[in-house]
């Protein structure tokens, strides 16, 4: 029989490459994989429990109406982070202002709890997406100067897609790795070893609902996929779409619209710590103009446009973005 390596143990094992004090990774961990067993509970059994299904009735700062389940996975993480003592703030997308724990953690988080959440009641991929960082500021409290930092400081990064199975994908920079939810036993187990994606993919993701609004250059781009008869994949939740286009090989396109000039995703809690991941395991992203983790953010809850995904498709659209 295989041997099965869990997260625990792989955590424990590569704890080493963490720059800073080893247990505290372990620690940062530890909160996402018992909140993302709970959650993925919760989700599993959406369709059945009403309630949990449905809207809750109130809306989030980006203005979008929350899901029960939304709430639930915001509460879920936010206990976990708290009870493990290394996090002192947390910024989320469905909180308006950062949430302090008054604990003297080291570091803070970045978290959308549940990616997706329009795909909720009907049984669609969703996912959770994480972004750790060293805290930088010295008073009693973390600041915004602790989120303002670009993605290039991050410490980890990562995410869980609640899918045909659960996977929870993760990096310190020292490559990418990922973990089926082994349901039986409850545990997240080594399924994906060291992540690369191919440099040249196979499929494209964007909604192309929103096409007459798109740019020239990514209409071109558009259009050049079309000829060269590259498939086109929309699931709809960023993570589930990213998840696919990094094993299969792709590029998931958010250009800017005309209802969101900015581009609709968040540069904190999406865009970083997806591009992270994806430049880890040998991909590329950029906003059509800089490398995402380049970026220096001014505000929590901030937007940009993303072009995330194997490195030569990336590339194909900055060069058809530039001329
Ligand atoms: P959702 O609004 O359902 O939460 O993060 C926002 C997001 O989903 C992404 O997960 C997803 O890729 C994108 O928005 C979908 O947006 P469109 O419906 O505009 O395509």
């Amino acid at each position: 029989m295989a041997q099965i390596k869990t997260l625990a143990e792989f955590i424990t094992e590569r704890q080493h490459e963490f720059t800073y004090a080893t247990g505290e990774l372990s620690q940062l961990l530890t909160s996402f994989r018992l909140a993302a067993k709970i959650v993925n509970r919760e989700v599993n059994k959406a369709g059945l429990a009403e309630d949990i299904l449905g809207a809750q009735g109130t809306d989030n700062v980006q203005g979008e109406a929350q899901q029960k389940l939304d709430v639930y996975a915001n509460d879920m993480f936010i206990r976990m982070l708290r009870s493990q003592g290394e996090v002192c703030a947390v910024a989320s997308e469905e909180n308006d202002d950062i949430v302090h724990f008054d604990n003297g953690g080291r570091y803070v988080v970045a978290m959308d709890p549940l990616d997706g959440s329009s795909n909720i009641d009907v049984n669609v991929s969703i996912g959770t997406i994480f972004s750790i960082y060293r805290r930088i500021s010295t008073g009693p409290k973390a600041t915004m100067e602790d989120f303002m930092q670009p993605g290039t400081a991050q410490v980890a990064a990562g995410y869980i897609v609640y899918g045909s199975s659960t996977m929870l994908v993760y990096t310190t920079g020292h490559g990418v790795n990922g973990f089926t939810l082994d349901p039986s036993i409850g545990t997240f187990c080594l399924s994906h070893p060291n992540i690369t994606t191919p440099a040249d993919g196979l499929y494209y993701s964007v909604n192309e609902g929103n096409s007459t609004d798109f740019s020239q250059g990514v209409k071109t781009y558009i259009e050049n996929c079309k000829k060269s008869k590259t498939g086109a994949r929309y699931i709809g939740s960023l993570v589930a779409d990213f998840h696919r286009n990094l094993l299969k090989g792709g590029i998931y396109l958010y250009p800017a619209t005309a209802k969101s000039p900015k581009g609709k995703l968040r540069l904190l809690y999406e865009a970083n710590p997806l591009a992270m991941i994806v430049e880890q395991a040998g991909g590329s992203a950029t906003d059509g103009g800089t490398r995402i983790l380049d970026l220096k953010p001014s505000e929590l809850h901030q937007r940009c446009p993303l072009f995330i995904g194997s490195k030569n498709m990336v590339e194909g659209v900055m060069r058809t973005l530039a001329s």
